[in-house]
């Protein structure tokens, strides 16, 4: 662990700033909890052990259709983005996988296994790209992939999806996301059943190769880069893609892709009921797929999605295994501080939702008193878990203040010397 990239008597230094106001805050949340018959070790020891991955695109300064402005010190590559997600869990301690993505982040997956074992960190779902062309690739994805009217071009798909699959063994990855830009700008350019005909043989194919103990994650999004119909567009489709390839298919949630206004915590209700809830890729929104920091519009929303995971995790839900991932684009941040913050929002929901009274809310649903059930909901999402991350993050080693640690470290102004500026990353949106 000699490779982390902040000093640990920094950490350390930073930490005992903040100690005794931590211990005095975590003590008073404590005596209130403990009014609420809730243990707050208990609450803290669960939320020492919740981990989301950082997807590798995502330590890169993103951009939107009209411009990139890049930021100082961007990684050039992987082996850079790596080192940059080690920042991240070093500090949050709550973020120790990392989701690559085929073709962006091309290594020798045995050299990348060895730099993610010298950082610490392991490896998530693998994300295929059929949504732009590689380079030197011999057929063109303009006009769709897994669901391209040429079978030639579906063939290519499909062996890209393989091609990541045997990249991810290597790694230790246990799964497979598949999103996909295939649609239509126009009424009546694609015919939507034999598209999805189309599609559910390609992805059958990709099924196929998958070992045993993986998984295969359909993500589905309403619009874009296809403005008229996309081939994947909402649960209900996804559902039944999970449904028709088998019981290593899931259906996953990326919060970003659905209309406004959606209610997305009872899609996920949905999903769990019939045990095909694949995971998320968490962001925020506040016109559509806007992939801003999670938690930064809508931390209600947030925490509504995470009420339906606890209680599922609560009543012990069949085939519940939801993997977590952030996926955002950071356009006017430092990339490092905005998955920090929005690991720190992921958890902050995730523990409001632990905090419910979840036998005081059954009975108020049972009873149709709709004004406390909301209360109760209400009660776990005002309360100020702030010390219980705080200190779930401090017996872990990480950082009080990852932030403020962060900045003090230097580590921002040490890699924006170490890597000149390349005018471009490879960095995207999913
Ligand atoms: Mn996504």
């Amino acid at each position: 662990m000699s490779a982390l990239p902040i000093s640990a008597e920094l950490v350390t230094e930073q930490n005992g700033i903040e100690a005794a106001a931590l211990a005095n805050d975590y003590s008073h949340l404590g005596e209130q909890l403990d009014r609420r018959g809730i243990d707050i070790d208990a609450i803290t020891r669960k939320v020492a052990a919740f981990h989301v991955a950082i997807p590798s695109w995502g330590v890169g300064t993103g951009g939107t259709r009209f411009a990139r402005f890049a930021g100082p010190g961007e990684p050039r590559g992987i082996f850079e983005k790596l080192d940059d997600c080690a920042v991240i869990q070093q500090l949050t301690r709550a973020t120790p996988t990392v989701s690559l993505h085929n073709p962006w982040d091309k290594a020798d997956p045995k050299e990348l296994k060895a730099k993610g074992d010298a950082l610490g960190l392991g490896f998530d779902a693998m994300n295929s790209n059929t949504f732009s062309d590689a380079k030197d690739q011999k057929h063109s994805y303009k006009f769709g992939s897994l669901s391209h009217t040429d079978a030639a071009v579906r063939q290519q798909a499909i062996e890209h999806n393989i091609e990541t699959i045997e990249i991810g063994k290597v790694l230790g990855s246990k799964a497979l996301t598949v999103w996909i830009g295939d649609g239509s700008n126009f009424p009546g350019q694609s015919n939507f059943t034999r598209a999805f005909e189309r599609y559910l043989d390609s992805m059958k194919a990709v099924y196929a190769a998958l070992p045993d103990d993986w998984r295969i994650f359909s993500e589905h999004k309403l619009y874009e880069p296809a403005f008229y119909s996309t081939v994947v567009q909402d649960w209900g489709t996804n559902y039944l893609i999970a449904q028709e390839l088998g019981p290593k298919a899931f259906a996953l949630v990326d919060l970003g892709h659905h209309a406004p206004n959606v209610n997305i915590e009872m899609i996920v209700a949905r999903l769990i009921q019939f045990e095909k809830l694949a995971g998320f890729h968490f962001n925020d929104s506040k016109y559509g797929d806007d992939d801003l920091d999670s938690g930064s519009i809508n931390p209600f929303q947030l925490f509504l999605v995470f009420n339906e995971l606890v209680d599922a995790e609560h009543r012990k839900a069949p085939s519940f295994n939801p993997a977590y991932m952030i996926d955002q684009s950071h356009n006017v941040t430092d990339p490092i501080e905005s998955l920090m913050a929005s690991a720190i929002e992921i958890l902050r929901a995730y523990t409001q939702a632990l905090l419910v009274d979840r036998k005081a809310l059954e009975s108020y649903q049972d009873s149709n008193d709709a004004l406390m059930a909301n209360q109760t909901l209400k009660r776990a999402f005002t309360t100020d878990v702030g010390p219980i991350l705080a200190k779930a993050r401090l017996v872990k080693g990480g950082a009080i203040d990852p932030i403020g640690t962060y900045r003090a470290s230097g580590y921002r102004q040490r890699v924006t010397a170490e890597r000149p500026s390349s005018g471009g990353s490879s960095s995207g949106i999913v």
